[in-house]
């Protein structure tokens, strides 16, 4: 039908070259194929729930042990061509040798969306075969895709590092290669099986401080893992020496032991310093600090 018209065009103004020329050239350009269409940007990242607790005490020597810890998955879904239909995203649980698992999926709005799923971390040490695979998640695949299927995938690495208030992995039972755990004041042990890896480090010490140094990757979070107990107080925080204000460990009632008390922003590649020190609150002076964790 375009070709018809541009020939009566040609045709019909044939002494009017320059004319002519135009219009084909603008039939052609009608020929050519659509614009490749533009996959969604993806941005997915973990961070922790606070006030969320670990739910294991993670002992390294018993078999199947693991750390598991809530955190939310945050998908944001930017720019992307509209084409007909409506784009989609998926996410999936990825397991070490086993098929994967559809966590969610819907549909993409015409402005983009953001997600939040809560997702089960975990570090464990359990690295038995179970059917040709195990049951630990190594990582979360967001998929999304524009209504002509042009595709992004990205993936979340799912697996926890747990630093004791020592510096040491438990599950290695050695430091932590490319952390370090320092403290100045006047700390002690507390060792009760309800305290991951069944150590604290505690003190009522105003002052006392603890700092957790870690080489990270991108976008990667550092979190505080503290018990709350009525007899124990507020911390302040600092992150690369700039103060982040103060977390309070005190509750009424029973101890909440494990607790997710604070973590960092999204972290650039690189070493990152926390730093936690003792306020000392008046009548319930003490803090534990029961581990640190790196997830993302
Ligand atoms: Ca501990």
């Amino acid at each position: 039908m375009t070709i018809g018209y541009a020939r009566r065009l040609e045709t019909n103004w044939v002494t009017r070259g320059m004319v002519v020329t135009v219009a084909m050239a603008t039939m052609l350009t009608w020929a050519v194929p659509a614009a490749h269409a533009a996959p969604p940007d993806v941005e997915a990242r973990i961070e922790f729930v606070i006030g969320s607790q670990v739910d294991h005490n993670y002992k390294p020597e018993v078999p199947w042990d693991a750390a598991y810890a809530d955190a939310v998955l945050r998908v944001e879904l930017g720019a992307f061509d509209d084409v007909t239909p409506p784009g989609t995203w998926s996410v999936e649980t990825w397991f070490a040798g086993m098929a994967p698992n559809e966590l969610a999926s819907g549909s993409i709005g015409a402005l983009g969306a953001e997600i939040g799923l809560t997702v089960p971390i975990e570090a464990t040490d359990y690295e038995d075969d179970f059917g040709g695979g195990t049951f630990a998640v190594t990582h979360y695949e967001v998929e999304a895709a524009n209504g002509a299927g042009a595709t992004t995938t990205v993936n979340v690495t799912a697996p926890i590092v747990v630093v004791q208030e020592d510096g040491k992995n438990a599950r290695f039972d050695a430091l932590e290669p490319g952390t370090s755990v320092t403290t100045n004041g006047r700390w002690r042990m507390s060792n009760w099986n309800g305290w991951l890896d069944g150590q604290t480090a505690w003190t009522t010490k105003k002052g006392s401080r603890m700092w957790f140094t870690a080489t990270v990757s991108e976008g990667q979070v550092i979190a505080i893992v503290m018990p709350l107990a009525k007899n124990r107080g507020e911390a302040r925080i600092k992150l690369d020496g700039v103060n982040q204000g103060r977390v309070d460990t005190y509750v009424p009632g029973k101890i909440q032991r494990r607790t997710i008390v604070w973590q960092t922003p999204p972290l650039s590649a690189g070493s990152h310093t926390i730093e936690v020190i003792n306020v000392a609150t008046p009548g319930h002076p003490r803090i534990d600090i029961d581990a640190f964790m790196i997830a993302g």
